[in-house]
């Protein structure tokens, strides 16, 4: 078989990048190693930048988020016993939509389908090669057929745990990367949520983050150990936890989804090898403090989707010889207000009582200086791309 991109993976990225394509006439096949209906239903991120907005919109898969999609010009700092509103209406005159990553695949999926575009779920032993050539390819099984896939380039949109990334000679790139000493355990509850709006929540026992899906679903976070045995947090234990962090009047409800975050901040250099380019958590992870790794993986493709399209509709490779500089240009800052939120917010065992006042100054600098919440503001909003 043949087409112009191969794409692995249909998280975000995949999926997103296969629609820009498909609407600029360019040809491409997703493949997934996982069912539809787990990809449907992996309850991840839940914050979208204005500009991840736009280009959903954009993409011509918008109409679901704008009519169930939560917008919200502000969230809180809760320290010392009190919650302080930061107000990016105010601020920087944007906002955020509040909308589940899984519902953006739903979405997604749902456009590549209508289009009768190719998208092959349970793909199995997929393998990228020939990338250093004009002529890559991707072998896979499905269905327990061998297949083989001959293309122009390869999208590597597999995240963190996908085969593209290690099919790139060692020698080639260069990682960087910081484990972080803590995870989150997070909770999808029926529950309202105790404020319209997020509170982000730097507590004596621990980081705590109320946040929701609707009017009636919460989705919540509280930090944790690093290997936290999900045994040792029954629901009311969890549901004390965080009232005890937050300390907002919590309405508890059933708990719909548990689970244990790993958090680290890491970034390969280059993005791409040859033909195959790497995108979102393939090339990059980000702490979930700073609500940003979807947003990364939609920015990656839409530079992505732009540059395949001067290519073929121009001939121009300048774009795509420039994606990784491109994307990462911008990575970097997007790591670092990632890694500035987390250290804000949680509480770190080597931290000394030094530490831990010079935490809390922060914060009340961040609530006390116009200057201050702005540069909060305007990288939670999302950095021009
Ligand atoms: P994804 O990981 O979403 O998608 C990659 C896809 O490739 C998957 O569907 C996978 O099945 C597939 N794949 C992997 N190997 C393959 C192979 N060999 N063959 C074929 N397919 C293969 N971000 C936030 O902003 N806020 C959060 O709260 C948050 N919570 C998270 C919780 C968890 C447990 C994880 C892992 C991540 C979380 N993230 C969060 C980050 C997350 O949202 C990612 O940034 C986002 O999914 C990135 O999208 P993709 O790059 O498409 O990668
Ligand atoms: C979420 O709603 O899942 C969410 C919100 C903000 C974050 C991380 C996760 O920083």
């Amino acid at each position: 078989m043949r087409t112009q991109v191969a794409i692995i993976g249909a998280g975000p990225a995949g999926l997103l990048l296969a629609q820009l394509l498909h609407q600029r006439g360019i040809e491409s096949v997703v493949l997934e190693a996982r069912t539809r209906e787990y990809l449907e239903n992996r309850v991840r991120a839940g914050v979208l930048e204005h500009q991840s907005v736009d280009i959903l919109r954009a993409a011509g898969v918008g109409e679901r988020m704008m009519r169930d999609g939560l917008p919200h010009e502000g969230i809180y700092l809760h320290f010392n016993g009190r919650n302080h509103r930061i107000d990016f209406a105010d601020l920087t005159g944007k906002s955020v939509m509040i909308y589940g990553q899984q519902e953006v695949v739903r979405d997604l999926i749902a456009a590549r389908l209508a289009a009768q575009q190719p998208l092959h779920f349970e793909v199995e032993d997929v393998r990228v090669s020939d990338f250093d050539t004009g002529r890559p390819k991707v072998r896979y099984r499905l269905d327990g057929q061998e297949q083989t896939l001959e293309c122009d380039f390869i999208a590597g949109c597999d995240g963190f745990h996908g085969v593209c990334r290690p099919s790139i000679p060692p020698g080639q790139l260069t990682v960087y990367e910081r484990v972080y000493p803590f995870a989150w355990l997070g909770i999808l509850a029926e529950a309202p949520p105790a404020s319209h709006e997020l509170i982000y929540a730097n507590d004596s026992r621990g980081f705590a983050l109320l946040s929701m899906r609707s009017p009636t679903v919460s989705r919540l976070y509280l930090q944790c150990l690093p290997e936290e045995d999900l045994a040792r947090w029954p629901d009311e234990h969890i549901w004390s936890e965080l009232q005890a962090r937050l300390g907002s009047q919590l309405t508890s409800g059933p708990v719909l989804q548990k689970s244990v975050t790993p958090m680290r901040s890491f970034v390969t250099e280059p993005m791409s090898s040859g033909r195959l380019f790497l995108a979102g958590d393939a090339a990059h992870i980000v702490p979930p403090t700073g609500a940003k790794g979807m947003n990364l993986a939609i920015a990656d493709v839409q530079i992505l989707g732009q540059a395949l399209e001067s290519y073929y509709r121009w001939g121009k490779e300048e774009s795509l010889q420039a994606y990784s500089a491109t994307c990462l240009q911008r990575v970097w800052k997007v790591q670092r207000f990632s890694w500035w939120m987390t250290a804000l917010l949680h509480r770190f065992d080597t931290d000394n009582a030094f530490d831990r006042r010079r935490q809390v100054a922060e914060l009340e600098y961040l609530v006390s200086s116009r200057a201050a919440a702005q540069t909060l503001a305007e990288n939670y909003v999302g950095l021009p791309l």
